[in-house]
């Protein structure tokens, strides 16, 4: 498959102040599209051309192919992340199925909020904190660098990037405020609750 990079779901603007439109711009314009052009330069003569790229993502892990693992990975990652935010996001009100499934599996939507902004705080360095299936129950996970919850065999539903090139702009080396911006104004509860239903 050659990887595209889609246009974001909303405008530059939408999502400030909570991610200003300068970050956006840097962050999709240049970063993701970076990740776009590696992957597809490192795709070009490898035998996993021709798979999905959830089965990229899975098999570079498995044969520990660094580059694929970085660039597929993270263009997997960030075509998801433009997706789990939105204007007048996060916050409390997530759909029943999922604030259910979060009591249950979670001890409740306080304690998701904690642990996982918590995740994305105690990532040393670039990664990602997520909300993932594994089994059908919800988990509360972090990977480095371009890694995902594909590669360690669950399904993310949600994930927040915590390279600094997502909040440097807005928040400088305050990663904890941006990570509570995240959760309480942006996420995009409906994405979420689309993905966890696929799992089901
Ligand atoms: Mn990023």
């Amino acid at each position: 498959m050659s990887l595209t990079l889609p246009a974001l779901p909303y405008a530059y603007d939408a999502l400030s102040p909570y991610m200003s439109a300068e970050t956006l711009e840097f962050h999709h314009d240049k970063h993701h599209m970076a990740y776009v052009t590696n992957g597809n330069n490192l795709l070009k003569d490898s035998p996993l051309a021709g798979k999905s790229l959830e089965e990229i993502c899975v098999a570079a892990f498995a044969e520990k192919n660094a580059g694929l693992i970085n660039n597929v990975g993270q263009h997997y990652n960030h075509l998801h992340f433009w997706n789990w935010m939105k204007k007048d996001g996060g916050g409390k009100s997530l759909p029943g199925k999922l604030a259910k499934a979060i009591d249950s599996d979670l001890g409740g939507y306080d304690k998701f909020r904690a642990d996982f902004i918590q995740a994305g705080v105690t990532q040393f360095g670039s990664g990602w904190a997520w909300l993932t299936v594994k089994d059908g129950k919800l988990a509360v996970s972090k990977t480095a660098n371009g890694e995902n919850p594909l590669m360690y065999g669950a399904t993310p539903i949600l994930g927040c990037d915590v390279w600094e090139h997502s909040y440097y702009i807005d928040y400088r080396n305050m990663r904890p405020k941006y990570l509570e911006a995240f959760v309480d104004s942006l996420i995009n509860w409906d994405y979420v609750l689309e993905l966890y239903e696929k799992t089901l």
